[in-house]
Order: structure tokens, then sequence, then C-alpha cells
């Protein structure tokens, strides 16, 4: 029953969701994302998703990471600003909650969640993200472990409109249930909670779910095996945050973002192979995978 309202995604058709570029553009046309990330032990997942929001199109990508980790970032991607966090052993926490507003008010969309690490402080951070972000916001990764930790319901209480882009595991753990039991109705599954919680759900693994708050479904084709490498899922979150900063609206951001990543992790696999591709490969290949559209 639920198959026969899905789609299965087109490239013409997000060839149709790509912002234009004009010619007469400036950086301030492409958007400024706001992407809240890292910690000591997973530096890299920031980095990721960061170069991931560049290379889909952003205009300006600030970083609110711990600031024992920018020096580290910045040598990895020179092209982001970086607005330093306290930092508690090596994860980040916020005690000025007006600050994280204002970097919040200055974007044009936000990400939270890849490498933040599972902890206390990370919880009280996303709660602050969940009740004063106004901009389209990505909720990823860590964000929803500690969501899923505390309390599912705190996601009734965003005031924005939210795609959150689990993997089975993470998908499970926010319904209080088993792996299986997600696999075995995955269109099922990301409908009911994105009409429950009025949010897009990015349901991820093959054959991607997409699933709007009201009801459509699509389920992305592209993608390989390769891409079940470490930091993948931090792409995919970079790309989907970096379209909604261009003004795409969530559902058609989520539906280009999974298509995309798939495609550039089609082209990474067809070049360096499934086994041996990384995260940082399928990223490489974003501006490859967007001309092979056109
Ligand atoms: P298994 O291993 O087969 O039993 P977690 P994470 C399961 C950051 N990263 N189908 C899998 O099951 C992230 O951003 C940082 C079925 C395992 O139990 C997060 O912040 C990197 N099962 C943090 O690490 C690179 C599936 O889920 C569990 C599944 C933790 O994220 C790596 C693993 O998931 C990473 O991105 C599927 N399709 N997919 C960096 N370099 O900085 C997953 N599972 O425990 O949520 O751990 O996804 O690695
Ligand atoms: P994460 O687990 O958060 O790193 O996300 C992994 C990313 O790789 C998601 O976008 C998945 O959809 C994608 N992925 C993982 N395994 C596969 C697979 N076997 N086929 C296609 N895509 C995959
Ligand atoms: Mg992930």
């Amino acid at each position: 029953d639920n198959m026969e309202t899905c789609e299965l995604t087109e490239g013409e058709a997000v060839l149709q969701i790509l912002p234009p570029r004009p010619e007469d553009a400036h950086k301030g046309t492409f958007g400024k994302v706001l992407i809240l990330a890292g910690s000591s032990n997973m530096p890299g997942a920031a980095a990721l998703s960061a170069q991931a929001a560049y290379r889909t199109g952003t205009g300006l990508v600030r970083m609110a990471v711990p600031q024992d980790i920018i020096s580290v970032l910045a040598a990895r991607v020179p092209e982001a600003v970086y607005a330093p966090m306290d930092s508690r052993c090596g994860h980040m926490f916020c005690e000025d909650n007006n600050g994280l507003r204002k970097l919040m008010e200055a974007s044009d969309a936000v990400l939270a969640g890849p490498g933040l690490s599972c902890c206390e402080d990370t919880y009280e951070l996303i709660l602050q993200v969940i009740q004063d972000c106004r901009k389209p916001l990505v909720l990823d990764a860590d964000a929803l472990n500690v969501i899923a930790r505390n309390d599912t319901e705190v996601l009734s209480r965003l005031k924005c409109e939210a795609i959150i882009t689990p993997h089975p595991a993470e998908m499970a753990r926010l319904l209080g249930t088993s792996i299986e039991c997600v696999q075995s109705d995955r269109i099922g599954t990301a409908k009911s909670f994105a009409e429950e919680y009025g949010l897009t759900v990015v349901l991820k693994g093959a054959g991607t779910v997409i699933a709007g708050p009201d009801g459509r479904v699509s389920i992305n084709p592209t993608g390989n095996s390769g891409m079940a490498t470490a930091g993948s899922g931090d792409v995919l979150a970079g790309m989907i945050v970096s379209l909604l900063g261009q003004s795409v609206p969530p559902y058609e951001a989520a539906v280009a973002g999974a298509y995309l990543h798939g495609l550039a992790g089609d082209l990474a696999a067809g070049e360096k192979g499934a086994a041996s591709m990384t995260a940082s490969d399928i990223s490489d290949r974003i501006g490859a995978a967007i001309q092979a559209l056109s």
C-alpha cells in the first residue's frame, strides 16, 4: 500500500530543484549556513559536513565547534569561518544562549549533530537549538542520539522547518525499538514519524526513504555499498543543509541531497572501487554529480 504512494527520485526532478546560479550573484546569494558539529575525538565529522556544504554551492559556512579543535579544522577547511564554543572534556557546551541564538539568527539554515559526541552537555545544546532555532534545521547523528536518550517528544517543541537524517540504528533509538523493526517497514516508519512530528525524515541506508510532513514519500535510487563507510552520513548532512540555506524547501532539499550524495558515491565507486572509496571521495565528486545531471 505504501509502495503505491511513493515515487522513485528522477534526475530531471533533481535538476529542477537545484537553485539557479545567476551571473551577477555574490556569496550572500547562495546562503550562509551554521554547522554545530565535532568534538576532540571526531573533528573529521565537522570537516566533512562543512566541505560538503561548500561543494553543494553554499556561499559561507560558519562552524560552531569546540574551540580546541579549530586549528585542526581550519587547516582542513580554510574556507569556513569559525565560532569558538566553550569546551569541556573535548566536546562543546553552550553557556551563552544568547550568542547561540544570534549565530542561528545570522544564518539561512542550521545543521547540528555530526561528531558532537553523546553526553549531557550535548543534550543541553540541542535543546537550546530546538527551542530557539527559527531557521530551517537539519538534525543528524548525535543530535538525534541525545534526543533519543532523553525524550523524543522534545521534537514537538521545534519552531522551524526541520529535517532529521537518521540511519536505521538512530531511527530505532528515537522510536525505542529495534533496527530489525525499522528495516521491516522503512517507508511506514519514516512516514508516520514525519507526520507525527511535522518534519521531514531521511531514513538512510540502501534505498534511502524521504518522508515529508504532508505525507509525500520518495525512495532514492542512487548510491552503492561503498557508501557504508565512516563519515558518509556527515557528507549528506552538509549537502542537505547547503540546499536549505539556498532556499530549497525541506522535502526537496532532502530528495535532491540524497540523490546527489548517491550519485557522487557512484562516481567515486567507479573511479576508486566501492571497497576503497572514502567519505572524502564522495564529497570530492559532488561537483561532478551536479554536472552529470545537466
Ligand atoms: P552494527 O555495527 O552492524 O551492529 P552509531 P555512528 C548500526 C560520528 N562520526 N543498517 C550499526 O550496526 C557521527 O557523526 C564521526 C543497519 C552500529 O550498531 C556520530 O556523531 C566520524 N544497522 C558518531 O560518530 C566518522 C546500521 O548503527 C551502529 C546501519 C556516531 O555515529 C564516523 C553505528 O551507529 C561517524 O560519522 C544500517 N544501514 N547503519 C569522524 N571521522 O569524525 C548503522 N547501523 O552507533 O550511531 O555510530 O553512526 O558511527
Ligand atoms: P551514516 O551511517 O550516517 O554515516 O550514513 C551513511 C550514508 O551512506 C547514508 O547516506 C546511507 O544512505 C549511505 N549508505 C550506507 N550504506 C549504503 C548502501 N549499501 N547503499 C547505498 N547507500 C548506502
Ligand atoms: Mg551518521
